[in-house]
């Protein structure tokens, strides 16, 4: 059977939670840092730890079936993969920021300005589109600190917290593209029957992170109205409990709108909730 290859950061902000996503998955392999490559015991696969920008390139050119990068060095280096998940960590934006002590408050404003960024590609495009020329400077890092030497008029960087902008006095001025680690392959294996695997396990983990398994008490008065209220997988277990015309009821709740449906559920009458996080979810 063929071996497939995952490329992923080897160290920076992907490396935790791509390495993570893959053992949650339930892949054995070791994580040394001064491997390049890893093998993996129980799956027909092989890690490979590269730096960012050189996974899409790896990925195009078949040296990796697989990757997990940001959709932001996707874009920058132009290449033709396949995606194949978004993978809900990594996220950030990036952004056009200029100084706080500037006049410029709209885009057409940056015609014939500098912008530095390591983003030329993306942000090229995105300028070309709004139909504005400024100068563009690719620098290699350090984007906030330019505006302060005076080598640009304004920067192009991601951006997740906006710490780094504020405490280098710049504010945050247009959205150029939003970003988040994803999954990518080489086109022509997307179809394979080991990436299907793999991709399933993988929905199966996001899946089971979006979802809490929550165990309520309710008298069977109440049912009804509970139950209206739960989403669940198909429809919620409902077991008797010692005590007459009570019932537990078992049910899963996305987390995206946990607490709502909390209150909610506590307001019709549930008592004693229980709230787990649940491993995997498999359809
Ligand atoms: O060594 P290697 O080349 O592999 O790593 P790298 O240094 O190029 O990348 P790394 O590890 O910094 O980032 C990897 C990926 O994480 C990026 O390509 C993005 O997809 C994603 N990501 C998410 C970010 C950020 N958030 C982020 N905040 N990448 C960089 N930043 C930087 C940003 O450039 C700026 O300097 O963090 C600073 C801003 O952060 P805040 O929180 O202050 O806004
Ligand atoms: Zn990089």
């Amino acid at each position: 059977m063929k071996t497939l290859k995952i490329a992923i950061q080897k160290s920076g902000r992907l490396n935790e939670k791509s390495v993570e996503l893959l053992k949650n998955c339930g892949l054995n392999f070791e994580n040394y840092k001064s491997s390049l490559i890893s093998p993996v015991s129980n799956f027909p696969l092989e890690i490979l730890f590269l730096r960012d920008d050189d996974i899409p390139e790896y990925v195009q050119d078949g040296i990796a079936d697989l990757g997990i990068v940001g959709e932001n060095v996707i874009e920058e280096t132009e290449v033709e993969v396949t995606y194949l998940q978004r993978l809900g960590f990594g996220k950030c934006s990036l952004k056009i920021a200029v100084p706080n002590n500037n006049t410029i408050t709209e885009l057409n404003q940056l015609n014939g300005r500098s912008i530095a960024t390591t983003y030329p590609v993306i942000l090229g495009k995105y300028l070309k589109k709004q139909g504005i020329q400024s100068d563009i400077r690719t620098i290699s890092g350090s984007v906030e600190i330019s505006p302060g030497l005076g080598l640009a008029d304004a920067i192009c960087d991601l951006v997740s917290t906006g710490g780094t902008l504020k405490s280098n006095g710049l504010i945050p001025f247009a959205d150029v593209m939003s970003s988040e680690a994803v999954l990518i392959c080489n086109k022509s294996n997307s179809e394979s029957d080991l990436i299907q695997e793999l991709v399933q396990r993988i929905q199966s983990v996001l899946r089971a992170k979006e979802t809490k398994y929550v165990v309520l008490n309710v008298h069977r008065d109440n049912l009804q109205a509970i139950i209206a209220l739960l989403p669940g997988v198909k429809s919620p277990s409902v077991v008797p409990l010692a005590e007459d015309n009570w019932v537990a009821v078992h049910t899963v709740i996305p987390e995206r709108d946990f607490w709502d449906r909390i209150s909610q559920l506590k307001q019709a009458g549930a008592q004693g909730i229980v709230v787990m996080p649940i491993e995997k979810i498999i359809l």
